[in-house]
Parts: structure tokens; C-alpha cells; sequence
């Protein structure tokens, strides 16, 4: 496997700026979510890849109990981050050295041996797309931190450290996300989808490979930038909760599509109902998209789920915005199989399944879009599946 260029240019700006070689490289992905939007909270099935791109960390113990984190993305103070490892809790640290720091925590917290280190990250994943940026960076950093004190790999239990990294999200951070992103980035495998359950966590990678389809994954940033940390997400969340009170379930995943329209009616509030409706749906649009997959079904055949699931997201969990909309329509009419929105929500990015040949012709068609609409234009972002979080130096 070749070194990642994040993980290359941290080991060299590592050198650098701390003079003598890291004690190790470490890089964690990026991910695009192929279909299962705010199901993870719910308990229910998502379908994720992890990207090529992701955060590189070059890392080095240090004696004194001092965690030193600089960016390549930040210069000069901004960009540094220094405390000590054995003070660290929820509130110690704000801003982007929340993540390291939490994870740093919360990797303490579990009673692992957390040594002082410097640290040298670098990340090729677009910011506020929507393609995991924070979370990649968070499980490099777990990762490299784990790995410079129990350098045994097998020791490593990937579900269990995406685990302690929502910790740190949910409790340091203070970002109320699910896990999908952190399993993704720890358990990728090129040239799959992670098909998983999580409610027992448990994750089956199925072949997804559209090349091999004569297909392509177009995926579009739409520059419209989104934050988790925001009322928003806490919002959908909150109203995804008071969805399975009313039908008194433990979540929203036990509740089945079939039986929607008859239980529709025990939820008071339109809203919730709204809410809960997207969730149950997009389960189920999640189930039948792994069937397809698992049976190698032309993969064209999972077009019309892709765009039910972004019309879900419209209407029903009202998260998307008139720059995502407006890519999602426009690939449509060029032709594509299927097309959504990825990710969180409020922006970012959008995916597009597309016969490879007419991959710049839907690009070109979206952009054509956008200048028409006056929006700013989209830019491509290569998204190959590929494998999760490992050292390579
Ligand atoms: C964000 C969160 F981090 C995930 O846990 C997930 O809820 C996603 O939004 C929506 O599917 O990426």
C-alpha cells in the first residue's frame, strides 16, 4: 500500500519543526456515506466508505506528560495545541485542539497509558464537507497515541477505540454525533461499502466497486459548509428520541417500515412524525441497498434508493439546503442513476452513481446549475473506497 501524501508530508514537516525522525506515522480516512443518513443514533444501519484522503500524524513520545499537536493546516499559535495529558478533562481545551485533546482523554479515561507525545497532523479531506474531516483526524490522533504505547497492532480492538472516539466527540468535544463516521474511518476496505449494524456494532464489508459496473461515484462539494456542533443535529436527535417515546420503542430502529402507517398516528407532534418517518424509511433503504449489493445486482439498480433517501432527507428530515438540492437535480437530469446528499447535513457534499463515461458531463451539467443559480461552484472530490486507520511508517 502506498504512504498516503498527509502521512508523507506530517513525517516531513515533523522533522522539521521537531529536528529527528517521528517514533512512527500513523493515518486515519475521510469517509463518503453511500446511503443511512441520522440512522446511527437511532440504532440502525448505515452503509459508509472510507475515502483515500485522511489525516496523516507523525508522532513521538515525550518523557514530561505534554501533549504538543501542531496542524499543517494551521500556522503559529493558532495552530498549536499544548497541555498536559494528566489534565485534561471536558472543558480544558476549545477549538480545533478539542479533538486531539479529547481524544487523548478519553483513551486515558479507558486506561490506556497515554505517554506526553508531539504531534505533526496533515489532512487532504476537505473541511465542513461532510466527509468526516474531524473524525479522521480524531481516529489518526487515537490511533498514533495507542500505537506509541502499545505498538502491538493486534492489541487493537477497532470497535472498541471507535467507541472511546465518540466519547471524546460526544463528552470533549461536545458534539452530539453517532459512531458511523469512526467505524468507517477504523474499518475501511478498499473496494467495499462497511454495511453496519449499529446496534451490536457489527460490520460486514460487501463489494462495492462501480468501475468495475462501468460506473462512477461522482461526489461534489457544494462549498455550502456545515457545522455538527450547531443546534441543528442536537435538534434531530432530540426529536428522533421523543419519535420513539411516543411509540414506545428502545429506538427508532425497531420500529418497521411496514408498520409505519399504522403507528404514524400515536406521534402527536407533525415534526416528530416527519422525523421519524425519514429514519424508518431510510433503514429500510439501507437494508434493500446491502441485499443488492451482497447478491452483485447491477449496481445501477440502487439508483432510485440513493435518490428516495435525498428526498427523505428534503421532506422529511428537512436537512438539506438549495445548493444540494439544486446538485442532486441537476445530476438527475444529466443522467445519473441515483443522487443524495452525504453526511451530516446543512451542506457539504453530494453523490452522484453515474455511468463512467458521463462523469464530466453531470459534473459540467451541476456546474452549469450553479453558475445559473449564482451559487459558488462545486468542486469534485475523488472518492474511491478504500482501507481504514493503520501505521505506515
Ligand atoms: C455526522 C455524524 F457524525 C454521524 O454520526 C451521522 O449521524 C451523520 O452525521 C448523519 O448520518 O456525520
Amino acid at each position: 500500500m502506498t504512504t498516503p501524501e498527509p502521512a508523507r508530508r506530517a513525517s516531513a514537516t515533523f522533522v522539521e519543526r521537531h529536528g529527528g525522525d517521528p517514533d512512527g506515522v500513523w493515518f486515519a480516512p475521510g469517509r463518503v456515506n453511500l446511503i443511512g443518513e441520522h440512522t446511527d443514533y437511532n440504532e440502525g444501519f448505515v452503509l459508509p466508505l472510507a475515502l483515500a484522503q485522511g489525516v496523516g500524524v507523525a508522532a513521538r513520545r515525550r518523557a514530561d506528560g505534554v501533549l504538543r499537536v501542531t496542524s499543517r493546516q494551521l500556522e503559529g499559535a493558532e495552530g498549536t495545541v499544548e497541555c498536559a495529558v494528566a489534565d485534561l478533562a471536558p472543558g480544558a481545551v476549545s477549538g480545533w485542539g478539542a479533538y486531539p485533546a479529547g481524544v487523548a482523554w478519553a483513551l486515558r479515561e479507558a486506561g490506556h497509558p497515554v505517554t506526553g507525545a508531539d504531534l505533526v497532523l496533515d489532512s487532504d479531506v476537505p473541511p465542513g464537507a461532510g466527509l468526516s474531516s474531524s473524525h479522521a483526524l480524531e481516529c489518526a490522533v487515537a490511533v498514533a497515541l495507542l500505537g506509541l504505547s502499545e505498538p502491538d497492532p493486534t492489541t487493537l480492538d477497532r470497535t472498541a477505540l471507535a467507541r472511546l472516539v465518540r466519547t471524546a466527540e460526544n463528552d470533549f468535544v461536545g458534539a452530539p454525533t453517532g459512531i458511523m463516521d469512526q467505524m468507517a474511518s477504523l474499518h475501511g476496505v478498499a473496494d467495499h461499502a462497511l454495511f453496519i449494524d449499529t446496534r451490536s456494532l457489527a460490520v460486514e464489508p460487501v463489494p462495492f466497486d462501480p468501475g468495475a459496473n462501468g460506473l462512477a461515484l461522482l461526489v461534489l462539494d457544494t462549498r455550502t459548509e456545515h457545522a455538527l456542533v450547531d443546534g441543528e443535529y442536537a435538534d434531530r436527535r432530540a426529536a428522533c428520541a421523543a419519535g420513539a417515546a411516543a411509540l414506545g420503542v428502545a429506538a427508532l430502529r425497531d420500529v418497521a417500515a411496514d408498520d409505519l402507517a399504522t403507528l404514524e398516528g400515536r406521534i402527536g407532534d407533525p415534526v416528530v412524525r416527519r422525523r421519524v418517518r425519514h429514519v424508518v424509511t431510510e433503514d429500510a433503504r439501507v437494508l434493500s441497498t446491502v441485499e443488492r449489493l451482497r447478491a452483485g445486482a447491477d449496481l445501477r439498480s440502487i439508483g432510485t434508493l440513493l435518490t428516495a433517501s435525498h428526498a427523505s432527507m428534503r421532506d422529511d428530515f428537512e436537512i438539506t439546503v438549495p445548493q444540494v438540492d439544486l446538485a442532486v437535480h441537476a445530476a438527475l437530469a444529466a443522467g445519473a442513476h441515483g443522487a443524495r446528499m452525504t453526511g451530516g447535513g446543512f451542506g457539504g457534499c453530494v453523490l452522484a452513481l453515474v455511468e463512467a463515461e458521463a462523469i464530466d458531463d453531470v459534473a459540467q451539467a451541476v456546474r452549469a446549475a450553479y453558475a445559473g443559480a449564482g451559487f459558488t461552484a462545486p468542486v469534485p472530490v475523488p472518492a474511491r473506497p478504500s482501507a481504514g486507520a493503520r501505521r505506515v511508517s
